[in-house]
């Protein structure tokens, strides 16, 4: 039988965090990349990776790649995000709950046969919270992992139940059998709204950050779909991927969990607007609430305790918003619109 390559596994490989996360392994060059997505990888990534554009719910599609691929690790980005789940319920659980237990599943049995842990890094989010109502969200303002626990929407019940399934995997798999088996290395980070210079997110809710600062660098005006006070905890994307690698490279025994908050700073709607403004002072921003899209906002925490994800494996964002906006954002997004083709 020919040897197998060994790889490092990304699903949703297209997709903002996906993209960030091929360039930064590419740039390190220490691992082949395989990477996986119902769609083509854009043109600037294309050779940083091997790409497989198929349906993670494909089993023969996954069965075929650990034939031909040794993996060890698995950076399961691929989900439907907040807002699109609520458009397609369903389709949202096939994707985000039977994807993820699909590939649960055959990194235990890789594990098994291969008695040697592989690692699988999954992304959660702060939709796995359901703040009841305003006023609690404003008493509870930086909650811890296990609190509020109590999502309002599809996509926030799938990472909750995909976060237990993937602890369940890797600490009670086969716990009947008459010889334990080696199990998974899950990890989860529970990331905040994410803001990326380099893709505009699609299918989110926490998307208004974003999306506020791309139109105002296209010229275009933006009617902001929350009030001015709205509030959830934002990190900008090059922090996001230093916290999955981060928290992938460190040894197993310095956790104490398996899913960890992590975030950067807090901001209110009325705060991107103006520093939106600032370095685009034509900017016409305006906030016209869409009141479902703003419920499911207020019912994401002002903001999150990281303290277990700081003691635990040294997280630290580089980025506050002052650098994010100044260093990344701005310059990268001014970049990208005055030469849409670099
Ligand atoms: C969304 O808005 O659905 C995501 C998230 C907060 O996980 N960006």
């Amino acid at each position: 039988m020919p040897m197998r390559k060994p790889a490092i596994l990304i699903t949703g490989a297209s997709g903002e965090v996906g993209q960030a996360l091929i360039e930064h392994l590419a740039a390190a060059g220490d691992s082949r990349l395989l990477s996986m997505d119902l769609q083509p990888l854009p043109a600037r990534l294309v050779g940083m990776s091997t790409h497989v554009q198929g349906d993670l719910l494909d089993t023969h599609l996954l069965a075929r790649l650990v034939s031909e691929y040794e993996v060890d690790v698995i950076y399961h980005l691929a989900a439907l995000l907040s807002t699109r789940s609520e458009v397609t319920p369903e389709l949202a659980h096939e994707v985000n709950v039977e994807g993820t237990l699909g590939l649960l599943r055959l990194a235990a049995e890789q594990t098994q046969w291969r008695n040697r842990a592989i690692r699988f890094i999954f992304p959660s989010s702060i939709a796995v919270y359901g703040m009841p109502d305003r006023e609690s969200k404003h008493l509870y303002a930086r909650v811890r992992e296990f609190e509020w626990n109590q999502p309002r929407t599809m996509y926030g019940c799938n990472k909750l139940y995909c976060e237990m399934l993937g602890c369940y995997y890797s600490r009670h798999y086969r716990q009947l059998a008459a010889q334990q088996p080696a199990t998974i290395d899950f990890r989860c980070v529970r990331f905040p709204g994410l803001l990326s210079a380099l893709t505009v997110p699609s299918g989110g809710t926490s998307d208004y950050g974003p999306e506020m600062i791309h139109a105002a660098a296209r010229g275009e005006p933006y009617a902001c779909f929350v009030r001015a006070e709205a509030r959830i905890p934002f990190m900008a994307m090059p922090d996001a991927v230093s916290a999955l690698l981060r928290l992938a490279s460190v040894p197993r025994s310095s956790l104490s969990r398996q899913v960890y908050n992590v975030t950067a700073f807090s901001l209110s709607a009325a705060q991107i607007r103006a520093r939106v403004l600032a370095a685009f002072p034509d900017a016409q921003i305006e906030f016209v609430p869409d009141v479902k899209r703003e419920a499911i906002v207020d019912s994401w925490p002002a903001d999150l305790d990281d303290t277990a994800a700081r003691m635990d494996w040294g997280w630290a964002p580089a980025y506050d918003w002052d650098r994010a906006f100044d260093e990344s954002l701005l310059p990268t997004v001014r970049a990208r619109y005055q030469h849409p083709n670099s």
